[in-house]
């Protein structure tokens, strides 16, 4: 059986030896899943609901030691970890509320009575990156075991820690067995064994958008649904009317949080002319002030990179052909670091404007009107979230319909609400996550006729 190292991205050291599972391993899962799927999807909604509480409270007792292997395993500052299981039990919490909630129509026909129920898909497999790996995964597994369907994750076989340890929960929370199951090993093994398996009847990827149009034609061949979070390089517009002060001072963590593995990183500040050099000078200093460091200090804002070759391919983005604006410190000594860096990009040709980094690198290009903003904004293939800083809540409106984009924030460089829906447009992604309708994606609409006549 093969085997892999999990390493810590801030010590090099490594955490545990996990086995890889293989594509009959992975067979063997799905037909137990296909199994409990019969007896799961009768659960009547009101004992299911009651489970989904009792799972949400077993990973909130249990938040302290998730936290902790999140942050070893990812490398993310504890800070940010524990805010993780924050927005992890809270999700958890919002979906165990909508077994019950699943409501059909009765719509007026003539002749009798016809009702609509959403029934659940079947087996729906949840293959997720590396970096959120818990947050993603229950992102698409609670609102799939709300409808009722059974679920196995698949986390990067860089970080299956915290994946593993949520099966465990789920079962000691009195879920049935194999409702909730890990597969780990390769993507191009077990991930490709899910994706080519004909028991599973639903996908729910996030990653990068190379394997998602993978696994969108493999799952061409059985008609599984599909949906995708892909990458994003999005953008963050600063308007000569915004308050600057503001804007400069959340831009850094806008795009630097979580090392910038983030799909909707604001990796791109689009900055009006007038006021580009005043925004400069402010930006710069809270660029230098951001704390990289030991990810268990709890004043660390940004940790390493993922691994070795991830920050590599970072690295290959800040070429002697650019120029760099500003560029923080990093620790000396083990761990995958690279420093904040800033850089300026009047032509949007460069591979740093137009390719998602994911790592901790911005670039600013000044613009001269709203509509030159509107077209630098829409001027890539992703389209996932954007951020509009201005005092015009008219422009600020424009511009936010303006940007072919799922995810808009004014004045702020949010994304990701577990309440409202998140997802891409063009290549960042197809259908949506999150929000009330999410579980409805995990159901087929049945319409049933009863004759009064
Ligand atoms: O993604 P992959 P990785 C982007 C980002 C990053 C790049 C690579 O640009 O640098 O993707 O990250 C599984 N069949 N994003 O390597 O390779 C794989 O095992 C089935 C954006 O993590 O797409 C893992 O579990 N599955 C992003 C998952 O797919 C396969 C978040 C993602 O792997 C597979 C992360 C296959 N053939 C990275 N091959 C975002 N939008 O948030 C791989 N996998």
């Amino acid at each position: 059986m093969m085997q892999t190292k999990v390493l810590n991205p801030a010590t090099e050291q490594v955490l545990s030896t996990i086995e890889l599972m293989d594509a009959r391993q992975t067979d063997d899962v799905v037909r137990r899943s296909a199994r409990a799927f019969e007896e799961w999807q009768r659960v009547d909604a009101a004992d299911r609901a009651k489970l989904l509480r009792r799972f949400a409270a077993m990973v909130e007792a249990d938040a302290e030691n998730l936290a902790h292997m999140e942050t070893a395993n990812c490398g993310h500052p504890i800070s940010n970890s524990h805010g993780t299981l924050r927005a992890v039990v809270d999700c958890m919490e919002y979906y165990a509320a909508a077994p019950e909630r699943m409501i059909g129509q009765q719509i007026p026909v003539p002749n009798g009575v016809a009702l609509t129920f959403h029934e659940p898909i079947g087996v729906v497999a949840v293959i997720a990156p590396w970096n959120f790996p818990l947050m993603i995964a229950v992102w698409g597994m609670m609102p799939a075991l709300a409808a009722g369907n059974t679920v196995i994750l698949k986390p990067s076989e860089l970080t299956p820690l915290t994946t593993v340890r949520l099966a465990e929960l789920a079962l000691e929370a009195g879920l049935p067995r194999d409702v909730v199951q890990v597969v780990v090993g390769e993507g191009a093994v077990v991930g490709q064994a899910l994706l080519d398996h004909p028991l599973v009847d639903k996908v729910v990827f996030t990653g990068s958008t190379d394997v998602g149009r993978k696994v969108m034609s493999s799952a061409a061949a059985n008609l599984k649904k599909v949906t995708l979070e892909l990458g994003g390089k999005s953008a963050n517009i600063v308007y000569a009317d915004s308050d600057l002060a503001a804007a400069a001072a959340a831009a850094p963590m806008g795009v630097f949080f979580n090392t910038g593995q983030d799909c909707c990183a604001r990796s791109r500040l689009l900055v009006q002319s007038s006021i580009l050099n005043e925004f400069v000078e402010y930006l710069v200093p809270a660029v230098n002030d951001i704390i990289v460091g030991s990810p268990l200090d709890e004043k660390t804002q940004v940790g390493p990179l993922i691994s070795a070759g991830h920050r590599e391919r970072v690295a290959s983005f800040v070429t002697e052909d650019e120029q760099i604006v500003t560029q923080g410190q990093i620790p000396d000594g083990p761990g995958f670091w690279f420093p904040p860096t800033v850089l300026r990009s009047d032509d949007g040709s460069a591979p740093s404007v137009s390719q998602e980094i994911f790592g901790p690198v911005v670039t600013i290009t000044p613009f001269a009107d709203e509509a030159d903003a509107i077209r630098l904004a829409n001027s890539t293939d992703y389209g996932l979230a954007g951020s509009i800083w201005t005092r015009d809540i008219a422009r600020a409106m424009r511009t936010a319909r303006g940007v072919r984009a799922g995810n808009l924030s004014v004045n702020n460089n949010s994304a990701v609400r577990y309440q409202t829906p998140f997802g891409g447009f063009k290549q960042s992604g197809i259908g949506r996550e999150l929000g009330p309708d999410a579980p409805f994606e995990f159901t087929e609409k049945k319409t049933v006729f009863i004759s009064t006549t």
